[in-house]
């Protein structure tokens, strides 16, 4: 019988599906079964370290499979979807081992979420669970998760992970304890694994559109992610790999990440936050050699070691630089005072990678975001009428390949616009490809902002404002940041007749309508109208370079905060 989640996905056209598995990327493996190989390969050998915990391969591997077989007699069967939103501690790794050997899909939510987000990603995947945290950040996960289970009409779950167990919750941590009888939980698992073209993971989109989409990621197209990053960041059994972005984004999950540090029998090291003091603390205690960040992070681990030294830093081999845009002169500084490799990563949630390899000349590692990490993945560089543009020319980006799924689950609609009608994804970057055949990230033509990182929807936001505030019009634009590379500006129109909302006013009914703080806007400008393009769209182009005007001029309407 077909898992539930196989209905909504666009699955690659046959003949693709037999070229990818004929030239080895898709394995026709699990992801649970290729971690229980890895496991058995060095079992004494460690595999996680979380705060005091330290777990060899076996240990975790018999945790996986103890919980995988707990969730499952909890009544969540293979095919039902877990929105995951937990912080980076072992709970979550040993928990989405647990799911890949059980076939029960992870939705990969961030910590920074909140109702509105969560409730979208749970009745949007049909979720029969949620694991978070008890609290985080004095915000009260565990309350929230159970206030959601209002809404869905199945049976639901609240896993926690946490000291504070309330009433009607899962004690994760419990449900993680070894079983009785490895031996035995593996050879159930085993029994009933999955086929390795269903669904493993639900990653989020970045999102341009209302909020995000769920890109379904199959066991064969993300194991081939994992291995194939493994190799190009080169790593193996003695590496250790640090984990300080949010776990279940694409990137620290398996570029190679989490996952591919533990298929290639390395050392994952989680820490809660890339705050530098801890993180250099941590990378000199435990020897780490990979590691991965956003530009802002690189920015902030540069003055800590101009200040500080980054003797603490002498293991690194590897750091690998992506999710936004890294600034030129930013590179050129981390190979001086890091003494180590930059590896620039240009990627997506929706599959394709590129990365500089660890041997590029330093001028390509600098000033390029890399080449695609497979010899067949295809890329291609259109104009508005998706014709090729002129090498060197800037264009939109265009792909398609063995681990790029070919449209959103259950986004039919969505699906038509943001892909071709032959099955290529639209990236909405605009490169430019170099001589040697490196793409250098150039702008974009989608309506998100990227504040460090983290993705925004404009027209989520858009959307928001209209509901919450008697506002005549709205556009959320990219402002630029010295830090974060971008923050949201929002420009507004107040309704005719009304008195122009705050900005702190705006904020506090965005969160009080349960969005995530980062989405919320950091500067408002209130004008009496929005210029227009020729066909009647708002020209955020013009806004943008209006609020760059603004900002060198320091004009007074307008309200700001910085967080
Ligand atoms: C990563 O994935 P997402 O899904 O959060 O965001 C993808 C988008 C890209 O389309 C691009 O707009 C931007 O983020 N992006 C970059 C970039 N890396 C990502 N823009 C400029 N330079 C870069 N190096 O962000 C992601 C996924 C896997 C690995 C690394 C990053």
């Amino acid at each position: 019988m077909a898992a539930p989640t196989s209905e909504g996905t666009v699955p690659w056209p046959k003949a693709d599906a037999d070229r990818y598995t004929a030239a080895g990327y898709w394995a026709g493996r699990t992801l649970g079964d290729l971690l229980r190989e890895s496991a058995d390969r060095t079992p004494d050998e460690t595999a996680l370290v979380a705060g005091d915990l330290r777990l060899t391969y076996a240990e975790l591997a018999d945790r996986a499979d103890a919980l995988a077989l707990r969730l499952l007699g909890l009544g969540l069967a293979p095919g039902d979807r877990i929105v995951v939103q937990l912080s980076n501690g072992w709970e979550f790794t040993v928990l989405t081992w647990a799911c890949l050997r059980a076939g029960i899909v992870p939705v990969m939510a961030l910590p920074a979420h909140r109702g509105l987000e969560l409730a979208y990603l749970a009745a949007h995947a049909e979720a029969a669970a949620i694991a978070v945290p008890d609290r985080l950040r004095d915000f009260d996960h565990q309350t929230l998760a159970h206030e959601l289970g209002k809404e869905i009409p199945g049976p639901w779950h609240v896993l926690v992970a946490g000291d504070e167990i309330g009433a009607g919750s899962v004690d994760l941590r419990a449900l993680c304890a070894p079983g009785p009888d490895p031996a035995a939980d593996r050879a159930s698992l085993d029994a009933a694994a999955p086929d390795s073209r269903e669904v493993a993971v639900f990653l989020l989109s970045g999102g341009t559109t209302g909020l995000p989409k769920l890109i379904a990621r199959t066991h064969d197209d993300y194991a081939y992610n994992a291995r194939a990053s493994a190799e190009v960041s080169a790593l193996d059994q003695d590496s250790v790999y640090l984990v300080s972005l949010p776990a279940g984004h694409n990137f620290p999950l398996a570029c190679p990440g989490i996952l591919g540090t533990l298929l290639s029998g390395g050392r994952v090291v989680m820490l809660p936050s890339p705050d530098p003091v801890r993180a250099f603390a941590t990378i000199a205690d435990e020897g780490v050699t990979h590691t991965a960040v956003v530009p802002a992070v690189a920015g902030r681990w540069l003055e800590h070691a101009e200040q500080h030294g980054s003797d603490r830093l002498d293991t690194l081999r590897v750091l690998q630089v992506g999710g936004s845009r890294l600034a030129d002169e930013l590179a050129r500084r981390i190979r001086p005072v890091f003494d180590t490799t930059l590896q620039q990563v240009f990627g997506m949630a929706e599959g394709l990678l590129n990365y500089t390899r660890l041997d590029d000349p330093e001028e390509i590692i600098c000033t390029t975001q890399g080449r695609p990490m497979c010899p067949d993945d295809e890329v291609r560089l259109v104009d508005e009428l998706d014709h090729d543009v002129a090498d060197g020319e800037p264009g939109s980006l265009l792909t398609r390949g063995p681990y790029t799924p070919r449209g959103y689950y259950r986004a039919a609609e969505h699906n038509s616009r943001a892909f071709t009608a032959d099955g290529w994804y639209r990236s909405g970057d605009i490169c430019r490809r170099t001589p040697e055949g490196n793409l250098v990230v150039e702008g974009r033509d989608k309506d998100m902002i990227n504040r460090g990182g983290e993705k925004v929807s404009a027209e989520e936001i858009e959307n928001l404002v209209y509901e919450l505030t008697d506002v005549g019009q709205v556009a959320a634009v990219a402002m630029p940041d010295a830090n974060l590379g971008e923050r949201v500006c929002l420009y507004v129109v107040p309704a005719p007749g009304r008195p122009a909302p705050t900005l702190d006013r705006i904020r506090a009914a965005m969160e009080a309508a349960g969005a995530a703080r980062f989405k919320l806007p950091e500067h408002l400008v209130v004008v009496e109208e929005l210029a227009s393009t020729k066909v009647g769209k708002i020209d955020k182009k013009a806004l943008r370079a209006d609020i760059v005007a603004r900002m060198g001029s320091g004009d007074g309407r307008t309200g700001s905060v910085t967080s």
